[in-house]
């Protein structure tokens, strides 16, 4: 496993690599990126130019056509553009090639590329090029992939900060004061003397030590929000049948999306879309229930709830205001799960206050119940604060926020060492240095100050192909 800091490291890759860098589907124009040593050679093998006199210049398009470069039969009529490597986005020469965006021609056009003497790339890996090259700090790199997977506006303020490297910013400057306090350490640590901790001093040192525990336990608490608002919130529909799962869905995505009958037992496979609440991007899902299937299909239907019941966020439960008053069923919830009952249909109850109590005897002191009616649309209001509520997202407006799960381990881990120089009074300075020093190492991960292959690997292989 090769170790290695920002410059001259030995993963400077010497091949040319090529992919389709646009979505797959159907949209006005596609792109091909190649990126390597021979990026230009290879696109001069493809490429014929509508004007023969063209020259070739830095971020100028051509237009021209694509041919095949066996037996020059046209591809594509297309838009090509050469970067070269001191200003391109990977920091190797670069071309890119503008063409019609279906499947077919993309696809015609990269294997002919592929014929010639180019890689297909790696998911990721235009990204590792701009790292490895450019030095670029990973946690931007890491917040352009957040931006495009963005599910609201608050989730792409978010990742825009990200990318801008503000965020990665205030984690370098976290690092460089461990990093100062270990050169401080180490001046001294010859002359090993438990009390004084090297010549800082122990009071100097947890004093500087506080303030850096301090602002990384503030990240990392920030975390819960920022998944939230990255990967969204999972709402799940739960309650016997025909209590009005599939009607409240419908009415909370806005459309008749999913189907809705007065038989028992309608919905059997779960679906699921995505609203927004205030920037709180919820998913939410319609299911058949927990009820006692019978039949295959049935049973196949039950078990999907039940495995989308260990991965959600917040159960809502909904009876029938109208039918047999009920308990809940067992469902097992962890420590951050939580569940809402919902009372449905009060249109057919204008004076249900008698038997909305009867309900909450029956039900108990835990669970609070929105009473609505998902037909009218009566009370539906109130539930989508409630859902908002239980979120408990933080307000977002200043704050820098983690999103990523990589970015939280690390700095997690960063925190424990910190925390067991912090609860040792008499620790030796040569395990403060070692523990400082994990510390920095840790830290250093998220921007990419200290990496190893295997790292880079684990964050490239999460991007697109083409990114
Ligand atoms: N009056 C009234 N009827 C409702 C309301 N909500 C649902 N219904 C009716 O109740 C019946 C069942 O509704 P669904 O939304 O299909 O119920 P479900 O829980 O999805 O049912 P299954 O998928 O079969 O488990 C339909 O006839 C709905 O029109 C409501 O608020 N008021
Ligand atoms: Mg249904």
């Amino acid at each position: 496993m090769k170790k290695g800091t920002k410059t001259g490291t030995g993963l400077k890759p010497s091949d040319t690599i090529a992919a389709i860098a646009s979505p797959s589907g159907s949209g006005g124009v596609g792109i091909i990126r190649i990126s390597g040593p021979d990026a230009v050679a290879i696109l001069k093998q493809i490429f014929v130019p509508q004007n023969p006199k063209s020259k070739m210049i830095p971020y100028m398009l051509r237009f021209g056509r694509i041919v095949s470069h066996n037996d020059s039969k046209e591809l594509d009529e297309v838009l090509a553009v050469y970067m070269p490597e001191d200003r391109s986005f990977s920091g190797e020469e670069m071309v890119e090639v503008y063409c019609h965006a279906g499947h077919y021609a993309l696809k015609a056009i990269l294997d002919n590329i592929l014929e010639l003497d180019v890689r297909i790339a790696d998911a990721g890996e235009f990204s590792l090029r701009r790292f490895v090259n450019h030095g670029v700090d990973i946690s931007k790199l890491e917040g352009a992939a957040e931006v495009v997977a963005s599910k609201t506006d608050l989730a792409y303020r978010l990742s825009r900060e990200h990318l801008l490297g503000s965020y990665g910013e205030y984690i370098t400057d976290l690092r460089k004061q461990i990093v100062h306090l270990l050169a401080e350490l180490e001046a001294d640590i010859d002359f090993p003397d438990e009390d004084s901790v090297g010549n800082i001093g122990r009071i100097l040192l947890d004093q500087r030590l506080n303030g850096i525990i301090e602002n990384l336990e503030q990240l990392s608490a920030g975390y819960r929000t920022g998944k939230i608002i990255q990967d969204g919130y999972r709402v799940v529909l739960l309650g016997p049948p025909n209590s009005g799962k599939s009607s409240l869905f419908n009415r909370l995505v806005r459309q008749n999306r999913a189907l809705v009958t007065p038989i028992a037992g309608t919905t059997r496979d779960y679906i699921s879309e995505w609203i927004d609440i205030k920037g709180l991007p919820v998913e939410l899902y319609d299911t058949a229930g927990l009820r006692e299937g019978r039949g295959k299909v049935e049973k196949a239907g039950i078990e999907a709830t039940r495995r989308l019941i260990k991965r959600a966020d917040l159960i809502l439960y909904i009876f029938d205001l109208t039918g047999r008053i009920q308990g809940l069923p067992e469902i097992k919830l962890s420590r951050n799960q939580q569940l809402q009952v919902v009372l449905n249909k009060i249109d057919l109850l204008p004076n249900a206050i008698g038997r909305i109590k009867k309900w909450q005897t029956k039900l108990g002191q835990d669970y609070a119940s929105s009473v609505l009616s998902a037909t009218t649309g009566v009370g539906v209001k109130p539930l989508i604060k409630t859902i908002y509520e239980k979120a408990g997202v933080a307000d977002l407006t200043e704050s820098l926020v983690v999103t990523s799960h990589r970015h939280q381990t690390k700095i997690n881990a960063c925190l424990k060492h910190l925390r067991r120089i912090q609860k040792m009074t008499k620790m030796p300075s040569e395990i403060v240095s070692f523990e400082l020093r994990q510390a920095a190492d840790r830290i250093g991960e998220i921007t990419g100050a200290v990496y190893t292959e295997d790292i880079l690997d684990e964050i490239f292989s999460n991007f697109c192909i083409g990114k």
